[in-house]
């Protein structure tokens, strides 16, 4: 872990990667736009400051591991692994083609990528087998694992969730992108999970809410992670599903949909002018 990297400097890389992956999806034609969006600033905030990585070697084996489990939401991961330099960026624009490393849900392959994942509900599993294996041997790492708030009405989370807890895992550390909405309608009128934070420290989980846009309180809520050593954590970080453009927010609609070109542009230029005003 280094220093505290410039916020300024960040919250402008997070436009520039809002345009990327809006890029990508209008390219594709398919794909989920809301989602995506939503994950921005969690995603900067550990490729560009928590993480240990070195995207020209992606497999050093002291590297700390992130698992997408909300697979849908890979665009965003796509762009910041571009970003970092884990492959070149004009690959982005690859993305859901026939025979491109980017498809609609991560794949093994990829540089960056440690897990396949889209089939909800399975990365926490995958995140506590990695941090088991890393126990025996005696390798230092975390293992970050970014699930939706609709991915944990899923039962294997909670199967996870007691595992971790069980073999007092501190190095996993769960990050909620709690958007409030999933594929169909809002998480609580699908399935209402009461007092989320309440639940995950029933398990037996340290949890954190914080803002998930807010680069230098996620930066915060990453190091009071890993200052846990006794328990897992799980951070939960409230979001806005289609951050950062206006007729995205928050409608359910743009779960699995790529902009047309003309919503493209439009949303470009609601991006330039969001970078003007920092
Ligand atoms: C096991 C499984 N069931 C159903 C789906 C279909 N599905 C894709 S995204 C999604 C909603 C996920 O909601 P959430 O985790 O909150 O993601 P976000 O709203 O952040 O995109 C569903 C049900 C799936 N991918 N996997």
């Amino acid at each position: 872990m280094s220093n505290k990297p410039d916020i300024p400097e960040l919250k402008k890389k997070a436009v520039g990667i809002r345009k990327d992956i809006l890029k990508m999806l209008t390219l594709a034609g398919s794909g989920h736009t809301g989602g995506s969006l939503s994950l921005v600033e969690i995603l900067l905030s550990l490729y560009y400051y928590k993480l240990n990585h070195d995207p020209k070697n992606p497999l050093l084996v002291s590297r700390d591991r992130v698992i997408l489990s909300k697979g849908h939401g890979c665009p965003a991961l796509y762009a910041v692994l571009a970003d970092c330099g884990y492959f070149p960026k004009d690959k982005l624009w690859g993305l859901r083609k026939l025979g491109s490393p980017l498809q609609g849900h991560p794949q093994l392959g990829l540089p960056g990528i440690e897990a396949s994942s889209g089939s909800l509900g399975q990365g926490l599993s995958i995140a506590n087998g990695i941090a088991l294996g890393a126990r025996i041997d005696k390798l230092d790492i975390k293992v970050y694992c970014i699930m939706g708030d609709g991915e944990t009405n899923e039962g294997q989370v909670w199967e996870a969730a007691m595992t971790a807890s069980h073999y007092k895992l501190s190095s996993v550390c769960g990050i909620i992108d709690y958007n409030e909405l999933q594929i169909d309608d809002f998480c609580c009128k699908v399935k209402d999970m009461g007092e989320y934070r309440k639940k995950w420290e029933s398990f037996g989980w340290n949890a954190i809410e914080t803002d998930g846009h807010d680069i230098g309180e996620m930066m915060d809520a990453l190091d009071a992670a890993s200052a846990v050593r006794d328990r897992p954590t799980c951070i939960i970080a409230r979001t806005v599903k289609g951050k950062g453009v206006s007729f995205v927010e928050k409608k359910v609609e743009w779960h699995g949909i790529a902009p047309k070109q003309a919503e493209y542009e439009r949303a470009i230029l609601e991006l330039d002018e969001a970078l003007k005003k920092l």
